[in-house]
């Protein structure tokens, strides 16, 4: 039996579940913030959470929410990001992000930086985001 599961494992390997798209994050400056945003698919029935962030780039890296209280807008951090079964979670500005604190170097409009975005179900997954102005 294991091994008729084997064969079918490498004949129809499993689509991914976690699926990353238009990462980009804000242009900023050594030992300043800047965010980090993009759009999660997630293609499984189940639901997965991203619960870790990892870069080079600065260092510390948080999720963060934006709330408003009043008329105060405010952000914080959140230990997770829950995304339900067969649907897309968006973090964007005036929402959800990842806070990059205290950079290590000037990131540029253009420049390119590498990401790794931990999942509960997913395990790891590797991004690259590109710097650009928000529109
Ligand atoms: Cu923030």
């Amino acid at each position: 039996m294991n091994i008729l599961f084997a064969i079918l494992f490498i004949l129809f390997p499993p689509e991914d579940k976690i699926k990353i798209k238009d990462a980009w994050m804000r242009p900023s400056s050594e030992k300043m913030t800047t965010a980090l945003y993009f759009i999660i698919e997630n293609k499984s029935e189940k639901a997965d959470t991203l619960y870790q962030v990892d870069s080079d780039l600065a260092e510390r890296v948080e999720i963060h929410e934006t709330y408003s209280e009043g008329e105060m807008m405010g952000m914080r951090k959140v230990d997770f990001i829950v995304i339900e079964g067969n649907s897309s979670f968006e973090l964007k500005p005036g929402s959800h992000h990842i806070m990059l604190m205290k950079l290590k170097k000037d990131i540029n409009d253009g420049d390119k930086g590498e990401f790794v975005l931990h999942f509960k179900q997913a395990g790891e997954i590797k991004i690259t985001a590109t710097a650009k102005k928000p529109q």
